[in-house]
C-alpha cells in the first residue's frame, strides 16, 4: 500500500521510537477496533495543533456538529419569542406565495426554499447582520435568490412593507411598476436589495470579491471596512455551479476572515437530491477545507446529543456517517416507525438507545440547520474568526420545506409547489401553534390571512428593538455618498484631444495614458481601481505595475525577478491594480464590488476593467446582467477588439461579436471609437454621467469601450463645435468628401475600420469619380435606442409632429449611398439601418469565425478590406442607379476579388 509515500522520504531519527508508536496502534487496531483507533489519533491531532505543531488539516471529519455541545456559548436572545416571530415569518412568506398564485395562477415564487432556511436568517436578523442606521454601511448580506419571501415577510412584520406590497409580490408591473419582485433585483426595488443573488453562483462569487474589496478599501486607506461583515446564502444545489466554488481559494489566500458563507444544506436542490449517492455535507467540507477555509457544520439538533452522548461504542457515528443523504432525504417524508426500523432498528445497540422516545419524537428529531441554538453557536464562532486569517463556511443541515407539512417536507416535488389546500394550511397553522393567531372559523383558502403584529406586540417589540440594536433593519440600499467623489480635472483628456503628433500609436495605448492621468489625478486619482486578468502585457498597460502598484493584501515577500527594470512587477498592501490572475469571472466581480462601492458603502469608486474582449460578453455574460441589475458604475474596456485587427490568434480571440452582445443589455453605454480623442471624450463624459450626480435613470450605466491594438496615427479633435457631444451620442461628420469626383457617397467606419475607409475614399476619387465622405460612428445601439425611441413616441402620439430619429437627422447632411464597415459583425452597423430606410445601406461587417493571419489577409477574407469597401460603394451606386455594372465589375477587377470565394461565414 502506498500512502502519501512522502513520509517514507523523510529522515527518520529514531526508528525505535517509530517502532513503538505503530505497535500501540496496531495494539488498540486489534483490540478496541477501527473506531477506536481513530479516534485516538483525531485526538493527537487535536493535541499536536494545540502544542502548534503544525500539521497539515485534514479535509474531513466524522459526520457530526463541529462545535460540541460543551462548548456551545450562552444564548443571550429569548428563544420563545424568536420562535414565535419565526412561525409569523414562515406563515406570512407562505402565504404571499399562495396568495400570489391564487390571483394570478402561475406568477410562481418558491415556499420550501426559505422554509428551511428561516432559522438561518431569522438568527442572523436577531443576533449579527449590521444595518446601516448609524451612518456607517454595516454587513453585506447576500440573501438565497428563492427565499426572497421570507425577507419580504419580515419587513413586513417590522412594517417596513404593506400587506398591499405583500399582495404584490411578482406583480411588479402595475401600481407604478412598484411591486415585490420575483427575486433581489437592486434595478427593481433600488432602496430595498442590494445584491442580486438569484442566477445561481453569482451570489457567492460577488461576496467573495466584496469581501475582498473591502480590504482592498481598508489597506488602501480609502474606507474603513473593519465593522463590515460580508455573509452569503446560498443553497447545496449552487455549488455545483463552478462560480459558487471556482474562487474559494482566494477567500483564504487573501485571509478574508470578514466573510461567512451559509450554505443550507437541504440534501435537495430542483428535481432531486443534491447527492443522493454521497453526503454534500461531507463533499463540500473537504473542498473548504482543502481550500483553507474554517469549516463549521451545524448538522444535528440538540436533542440528537444525548444520543450521541450514549454512544459509547461509536454505532451511531457509523450509521451517520454511513447513511447517504438519498436515505436522510426518504427519513424527513417517513413517519417514525420508519425510521426507528430503518435508520436505528438493524443494530440491537442503536434500537436501544431509542427505546424510550416515541415514534413522533423520533421523527421531529431536529436536524441542526433548524437549532437555533446550535446555530447561534455557528455565527458566533464565525464572527469571533476575525483575526484568525480565515473564512468561514457553515454547512447546515435541513429539510427542505420544513414546516410546511407532509406534502412538502423532503419531498422531491417541493422547490415547484406554490398552492397550499385548506388542509394543507391549517396543517401547517398547527404545526407552527399559530391556533391564536389565525382561526379555523372563516378561514379562506382563497384569501388566507397576514399575520400582523400591533406596535405594542411583545413580538413587534423584541424584534424591533434588536433591530435597533444591531443600527436598523435590513436590507436596505442606499446611495448617500460618505465619501464624495470630486471629478478629474480636465488634463488628462486634453492629452487624448491633442492626438499622437506624428507618431503611430493604438487606442489601447492612447487609453493606458488616459488611465495613468486619471490615476495621477489629485481629487479623484485614488478612486480609480485599474483591474486586469492576467492580460497586462498584453495591452501595454506592464508600464503601471512599476507606478501604481499591484494590490497584494500580503504586500511583497520577494524581490521580483525584474526588480531591476523600471517597470519590474511591483506588489504592495497599498496598490492600486486589481491584477487578479486568470479569472475574468473574479475580475468582474470586482468590477462589480467597486462600481457599486457608491452605494453598498457610499463611497464612490471608478473601476476600468480592461479585458480581452473575446472574453467578456460571451465568458461572463451573466455577470455583466448582474452589473446592470445592480446599478453598477464604471468602464469595461474591451481590449484586443475587432475579428481581423488581432491578427494570429484565431478563432476563440478575435472578437467580432462582443458589441452585438452588449446590444442586449439595456443599461450598457456600447462604443467602438476609432481614435484616442473619442476614447477620451466617452470617458469624461462616462465619468460626468455616472458620478457628477443626477438622477438615477442618467447615473446608473456603465460603459462598454472597445480599445484597439493597432497602431496608426491619432489626430487631434477637430475643431468642430458641439463635437464632443456627436461623439458621444454616437455619429458625427469625420471628413467631407474630396473636391473633384461627382458622385455624392457616404461611408461610416468604426474602429479600425478607419484606415481601409479612408484608403476606399481615395481610391473612390480617383479611379470612379466618386466623392465620399467620411463619417465616424462611435456607437450603434446608443442610436439605435434614440431611435427605437422616437419611433414608440411616434406611435403612441399619432396625431402629434412626429420626431425624427437623430441618426436620420444627423446622415440627412450627407448623400448617396451609406456604406457602413466596422470589425464586428454587419448586424452592428444594422441596428440604424431602419431609420434611413430611404438610403441605400450597405452593412460590412466580419460575419464569421475566425482565423489566424495577417490582417491584409484577414480583412480580404472577411471582405472589409479597401478593395471591398470600394466595391460596397460603388455596388450601393449602381443600386440607386448612378453607375452602371461595368464600374462593379471594374472594380472586381482591379482589386482581384475572386467573385467565387466562399461566404466566410461558411467556413
Ligand atoms: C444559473 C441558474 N441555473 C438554474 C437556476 C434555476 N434554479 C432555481 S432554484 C434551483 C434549485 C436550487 O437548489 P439549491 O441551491 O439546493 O437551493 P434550495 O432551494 O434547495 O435551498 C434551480 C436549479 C437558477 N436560478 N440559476
Ligand atoms: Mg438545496
Amino acid at each position: 500500500m502506498i500512502f502519501d509515500g512522502h513520509v517514507h522520504q523523510l529522515p527518520d531519527i529514531d526508528p525505535t521510537e517509530t517502532k513503538e508508536w505503530l505497535d500501540s496502534l496496531d495494539a488498540v487496531v486489534d483490540t478496541h477496533g477501527k473506531t477506536r483507533a481513530r479516534y485516538l489519533l483525531t485526538r493527537l491531532m487535536e493535541r499536536a495543533t494545540a502544542s502548534q505543531v503544525s500539521f497539515p488539516a485534514t479535509v474531513s471529519t466524522p459526520y457530526v456538529n463541529t462545535i460540541p455541545r460543551e462548548q456551545e456559548p450562552w444564548f443571550p436572545g429569548d428563544e420563545h419569542i424568536e420562535r414565535r416571530i419565526r412561525a409569523f415569518i414562515r406563515w406570512n412568506a407562505a402565504m404571499m406565495v399562495v396568495r400570489a398564485n391564487k390571483a394570478a395562477d402561475g406568477i410562481g415564487g418558491h415556499l420550501s426554499t426559505f422554509a428551511s432556511s428561516a432559522a438561518l436568517y431569522e438568527i442572523g436578523f436577531n443576533h449579527f447582520f449590521r444595518g446601516k442606521d448609524d451612518g456607517r454601511p454595516g454587513d453585506h448580506v447576500y440573501y438565497q435568490g428563492h427565499a426572497a419571501p421570507g425577507i419580504y415577510a419580515r419587513a413586513f412584520l417590522e412594517g417596513r412593507l404593506t400587506e398591499d406590497d405583500l399582495d404584490h409580490f411578482r406583480r411588479e408591473i402595475g401600481r407604478d411598476g412598484r411591486g415585490l419582485s420575483s427575486y433581489p433585483h437592486p434595478r427593481l426595488m433600488p432602496d430595498f436589495w442590494e445584491y442580486p443573488t438569484v442566477s445561481m453562483g453569482l451570489g457567492p462569487i460577488s461576496a467573495l470579491y466584496q469581501a475582498r474589496f473591502n480590504r482592498y478599501l481598508q489597506n488602501r486607506h480609502i474606507d474603513d471596512t473593519s465593522d463590515s461583515r460580508v455573509w452569503c446564502f446560498l443553497g447545496d444545489g449552487e455549488t455545483d455551479e463552478p462560480e459558487t466554488l471556482g474562487a474559494i481559494s482566494l477567500a483564504s489566500r487573501e485571509e478574508l476572515d470578514n466573510l461567512v458563507f451559509v450554505v443550507n444544506c437541504n440534501l435537495q436542490r430542483l428535481d432531486g437530491p443534491v447527492r443522493g449517492n454521497g453526503k454534500v455535507i461531507q463533499e463540500l467540507e473537504a473542498t473548504f477545507r482543502g481550500a483553507g477555509w474554517n469549516v463549521i457544520k451545524v448538522i444535528w439538533g440538540s436533542k440528537w446529543d444525548d444520543l450521541l452522548a450514549q454512544d459509547k461504542d461509536g454505532v451511531l457515528l457509523n450509521k451517520m456517517n454511513n447513511t447517504v443523504d438519498g436515505e436522510f432525504q426518504r427519513y424527513a417524508v417517513e413517519d417514525g416507525e420508519f425510521i426507528r426500523d430503518s435508520f436505528f432498528g438493524p443494530d440491537e445497540r442503536l434500537r436501544k438507545m431509542v427505546a424510550d422516545l416515541s415514534d413522533d419524537e423520533l421523527r421531529t428529531l431536529p436536524r441542526g440547520g433548524h437549532d437555533y441554538r446550535k446555530l447561534y453557536a455557528a455565527y458566533k464562532a464565525a464572527t469571533e474568526n476575525l483575526g484568525s486569517g480565515r473564512p468561514t463556511v457553515i454547512l447546515a443541515k435541513t429539510v427542505k420545506g420544513w414546516t410546511l407539512g407532509p406534502g412538502f417536507e423532503g419531498r422531491n416535488s417541493t422547490h415547484q409547489i406554490k398552492k397550499m389546500t385548506k388542509d394543507q394550511l391549517l396543517a401547517m397553522r398547527d404545526r407552527l401553534h399559530l391556533h391564536d393567531e389565525i382561526s379555523e372559523e372563516g378561514f379562506d383558502d382563497a384569501h388566507p390571512p397576514y399575520i400582523k403584529l400591533g406596535k405594542d406586540s411583545i413580538e413587534y417589540q423584541y424584534m424591533m428593538e434588536r433591530r435597533k440594536a444591531l443600527d436598523g433593519s435590513i436590507p436596505k440600499r442606499t446611495t448617500v455618498a460618505r465619501r464624495p467623489l470630486e471629478l478629474p480635472a480636465d488634463g488628462p483628456f486634453a492629452e487624448m484631444r491633442a492626438g499622437s503628433n506624428g507618431q503611430e500609436v493604438s487606442t489601447t495605448m492612447a487609453f493606458t495614458r488616459l488611465l495613468r492621468g486619471l490615476a495621477r489625478d489629485e481629487h479623484i486619482g485614488p478612486r480609480v481601481v485599474p483591474i486586469i486578468p492576467d492580460e497586462a502585457r498584453t495591452f501595454g498597460m506592464d508600464a503601471l505595475f512599476r507606478e501604481l502598484n499591484i494590490y497584494a493584501a500580503q504586500g511583497q515577500k520577494y524581490q521580483p525577478v525584474d526588480h531591476d527594470l523600471l517597470l519590474s512587477y511591483s506588489e504592495s498592501t497599498k496598490g492600486q491594480i486589481l491584477e487578479e490572475g486568470i479569472t475574468e469571472a473574479g475580475s468582474m466581480a470586482s468590477f462589480i464590488a467597486a462600481g457599486t462601492s457608491y452605494s453598498t458603502r457610499g463611497v464612490p469608486m471608478v473601476p476600468f476593467y480592461t479585458f480581452y474582449s473575446m472574453f467578456g460578453f460571451q465568458r461572463v455574460g451573466d455577470m455583466i446582467w448582474q452589473a446592470a441589475d445592480m446599478r453598477t458604475r464604471g468602464f469595461l474596456m474591451a481590449a484586443t477588439a475587432g475579428r481581423t485587427t488581432l491578427m494570429g490568434e484565431g478563432l476563440q480571440h478575435q472578437d467580432g461579436h462582443s458589441l452585438v452582445l452588449a446590444s442586449t443589455v439595456p443599461f450598457v453605454q456600447a462604443y467602438d471609437p476609432a481614435f484616442a480623442y473619442e476614447v477620451g471624450a466617452i470617458v469624461q463624459a462616462g465619468m460626468n454621467r455616472m458620478f457628477g450626480g443626477g438622477p438615477p435613470e442618467v447615473t446608473d450605466v456603465f460603459y462598454y469601450i472597445t480599445l484597439y491594438n493597432e497602431n496608426y496615427e491619432m489626430p487631434p479633435l477637430p475643431d468642430t463645435p458641439g463635437l464632443a457631444e456627436a461623439i458621444v451620442e454616437g455619429l458625427y461628420k469625420w471628413a467631407d468628401a474630396p473636391d473633384g469626383p461627382s458622385i455624392p457617397a457616404t461611408i461610416l467606419f468604426s474602429g479600425t475600420a478607419y484606415p481601409a475607409a479612408r484608403e476606399a475614399v481615395a481610391e473612390l476619387a480617383e479611379h470612379y469619380d466618386v466623392a465620399a465622405e467620411l463619417w465616424s460612428a462611435t456607437s450603434y445601439k446608443s442610436l439605435r435606442e434614440e431611435g427605437l425611441a422616437a419611433e414608440r413616441w411616434n406611435r403612441l402620439h399619432p396625431s402629434q409632429d412626429p420626431r425624427t430619429p437623430r441618426v436620420a437627422e444627423i446622415l440627412a447632411d450627407s448623400q448617396g449611398p451609406i456604406i457602413a464597415v466596422s470589425d464586428f459583425m454587419k448586424i452592428v452597423p444594422e441596428q440604424v439601418q431602419r431609420f434611413v430606410s430611404d438610403r441605400t445601406f450597405v452593412p460590412l461587417g466580419t460575419d464569421g469565425m475566425g482565423r489566424s493571419d495577417t490582417r491584409e489577409a484577414l480583412r480580404r477574407h472577411f471582405e472589409v478590406d479597401t478593395g471591398h469597401v470600394v466595391l460596397a460603394v460603388l455596388d450601393g451606386l449602381l443600386a440607386d442607379g448612378k453607375v452602371d455594372e461595368s464600374v462593379v465589375a471594374d472594380a472586381i477587377s482591379r482589386y482581384d476579388i475572386d467573385p467565387d470565394a466562399v461566404d466566410p461565414y461558411l467556413i
